[in-house]
């Protein structure tokens, strides 16, 4: 497992945090408390694309195995806990596990915690920032490859990214493999507002937490009592997105930069693109993919789907 390049992330927060509009990549919502409480969040009533995928990937998990093939290497994008990936092997049979997440020390205890479940399926845990590099071991090149990316987490990228990442996985699964990837639908504004503003404030923390993990990175005295949680649907840019807001003036000191922040001024945290499926469909044939197959849930709110080159 490895570490992403510190001074990369020194400059990109630094960047970030002095533009005019304040912008922080949501990756760096996931620290060891932040991956605890994106999986408190997975079990919140409101927030309902975990469990409508998993729902779906349930019910359709023979034609989902079928379709994308037994005896691959499986490589999992964000994994987590692993916890989906883990509930795809019985049907899937893979010969290899490659989960790949940006929180190592987290995935590093999920590795070993599954290894113990499943010993026989070969597993090689990578730690890095795969929204950089796709770079993988030669150890996982071989086989047949099917790059597995659930829970809508492509949405964290502007459609042009997303294009690029999607791009990036359709080169590295070569002309036999393929993706398996959930994806979050368009649908009423309450339901949106609900899932990314709960009432328990889970979310809330989640964001705020943030804040604590930039003042662990790059020696921020940010505090978090200055600073509050915004989450809703904005429609005209079909997409989510997450702020944090000043309560009050705030005054912030970094390694190597200051900022000092109005009340109501906010630092953008993350957007989560919610798709039609007929866009999406665009955008995975935009990206070089061409054969592809859906599936859904009945009130049509999430979308899995396998695509070969
Ligand atoms: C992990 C990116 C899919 O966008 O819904 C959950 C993260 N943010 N609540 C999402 C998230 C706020 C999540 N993804």
């Amino acid at each position: 497992m490895g570490h992403s390049d510190p001074h990369a992330v020194h400059a990109e927060l630094n960047d970030g945090l002095l533009a005019a509009q304040a912008v922080v990549s949501p990756k760096y919502l996931y620290d060891a408390l932040g991956s605890k409480l994106f999986e408190a969040i997975c079990e919140l009533p409101e927030y309902y694309p975990t469990r409508t995928e998993a729902a779906i990937m349930e019910r359709h998990l023979a034609d989902i195995a079928r379709t994308a093939g037994h005896g691959v290497t499986l490589i999992d994008l964000g994994a987590g806990n692993c916890a989906k990936a883990a509930r795809l092997f019985p049907a899937l049979q893979p010969l290899q596990y490659v989960p790949v997440d940006i929180s190592v020390d987290f995935l590093r205890d999920a590795v070993s915690r599954l290894r113990q479940q499943v010993p026989h399926i070969k597993m090689v845990g990578i730690g890095m920032d795969f929204s950089a590099s796709l770079d993988l071991p030669d150890a996982v090149k071989h086989e047949r490859r099917l790059f597995f990316y659930p829970g809508s987490s492509i949405g964290n990228f502007a459609p042009e990214q997303a294009a690029t990442l999607l791009r990036r996985i359709r080169d590295a699964c070569g002309p036999d493999g393929g993706l398996l990837i959930g994806v979050d639908l368009l649908k009423d504004r309450q339901t949106l507002d609900a899932a990314y503003d709960d009432a328990l404030g889970v979310t809330a923390a989640f964001n705020l937490n943030l804040l604590r993990h930039l003042n662990c990175l790059v020696g921020a005295d940010f505090d978090l009592r200055d600073w509050r949680h915004r989450g809703y649907f904005n429609e005209a840019c079909g997409r989510v997105e997450m702020h944090l807001e000043a309560r009050r003036e705030a005054h912030v000191s970094w390694r190597g930069g200051r900022r000092r922040f109005l009340p109501g001024e906010r630092i953008h945290t993350e957007s989560s693109y919610k798709y039609t499926r007929h866009g999406f469909l665009q955008l995975l044939e935009r990206s070089g993919f061409g054969r592809t197959q859906t599936w859904t849930d009945e009130r049509g709110w999430f979308m899995v789907c396998h695509a070969r080159v």
